[in-house]
């Protein structure tokens, strides 16, 4: 919560007020080679399925995504990307009335997800590419920019900062300004630090451990700890065992100023925050 105040986040006709709660997105991958969920929701039933499952069990926005950004991955054309996410978007608009997101960094993807029914851009590189800022100005979706350190294919080579958690404040807030300039409404902007991208354990740590910090940008803040390789670091874990790890991440930064956590256990991690919020919130 930033002075106790509202902190609306809009996209297309929607507001989400993230002052109140804690949001959740669902991730839903339709990748071969995601880290977690590759290959399990390439099929186009299986990937609505697994959006209608996500809706009810309590997700406020589902986050659909056509090209993996694990370290080392390989960039795929956009008609790829496209030939994936459209289907799975325009079926989920017509089965569910949860807000859709997709997870990309090119323009082409983006107008046409955006066409299709989704509202906001996920863009891991902060939107780097000066027209995907076009794109949401001109169709008043949403937009999440997140910090990331070079490029998938070799972020996790020896990532070095000074300063980790303000040199990606200071990256955030210069996307915010470019965003901004290029007509984007301040209220459709959403901003993450990245976690996991170009990112060594402690740079992670110090990201959750001062989630905060991303607060004071004025913006609603998006965390994505969800399974990810810190998690496997701390507990000796698999990615399909990283449940409870992911859980302790998500209570954190819901009682430490992140307002929508990024997960891919939604029935699970819907939980957690709502625990989380109401020891958070408590006055007394
Ligand atoms: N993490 C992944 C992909 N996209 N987007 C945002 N905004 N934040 C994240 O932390 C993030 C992301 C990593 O891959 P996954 O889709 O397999 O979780």
């Amino acid at each position: 919560m930033v002075n106790g105040e509202k902190l609306p986040w809009r996209f297309g006709d929607w507001v989400l007020d993230c002052a109140s709660r804690t949001g959740v997105m669902g991730v839903l991958n339709v990748t071969p080679d995601s880290f977690s969920d590759g290959g399990q929701f390439l099929d186009l039933e299986a990937a609505v399925r697994r959006g209608m499952d996500m809706a009810a069990d309590g997700a406020d926005l589902i986050d659909v995504g056509g090209e993996s950004t694990r370290p080392g991955s390989e960039p795929v054309p956009a008609q790829v990307e496209m030939d994936r996410v459209v289907p799975v978007i325009k079926r989920l608009v017509a089965e569910i009335d949860t807000p859709l997101s997709v997870d990309t960094r090119k323009p082409e993807v983006a107008v046409a997800a955006l066409h299709a029914g989704a509202v906001i851009v996920n863009d891991v590189s902060g939107g780097r590419d000066p027209e995907v800022l076009r794109v949401v100005a001109d169709t008043g979706a949403g937009m999440v920019l997140m910090h990331m350190l070079g490029e998938p294919q070799t972020m996790q080579a020896e990532p070095r900062y000074g300063d980790v958690v303000a040199e990606v404040k200071a990256y955030l807030a210069e996307r915010l300004e470019a965003a901004a300039a290029a007509g984007v409404e301040p209220e459709r902007l959403c901003v993450d630090p990245g976690i996991g991208f170009g990112k060594t354990l402690d740079h992670n740590l110090a990201l959750l451990r001062h989630v905060d910090v991303f607060a004071e940008l004025g913006r609603p803040v998006l965390v994505g700890p969800s399974r990810k390789s810190f998690i496997g670091k701390l507990l000796g874990a698999d990615v399909d065992d990283r449940l409870e790890g992911t859980a302790a991440a998500v209570a954190w930064v819901a009682a430490h100023g992140a307002h929508i956590v990024r997960v891919h256990d939604v029935r699970e991690m819907v939980r957690v925050v709502r625990v989380a919020d109401a020891i958070a919130r408590y006055e007394g």
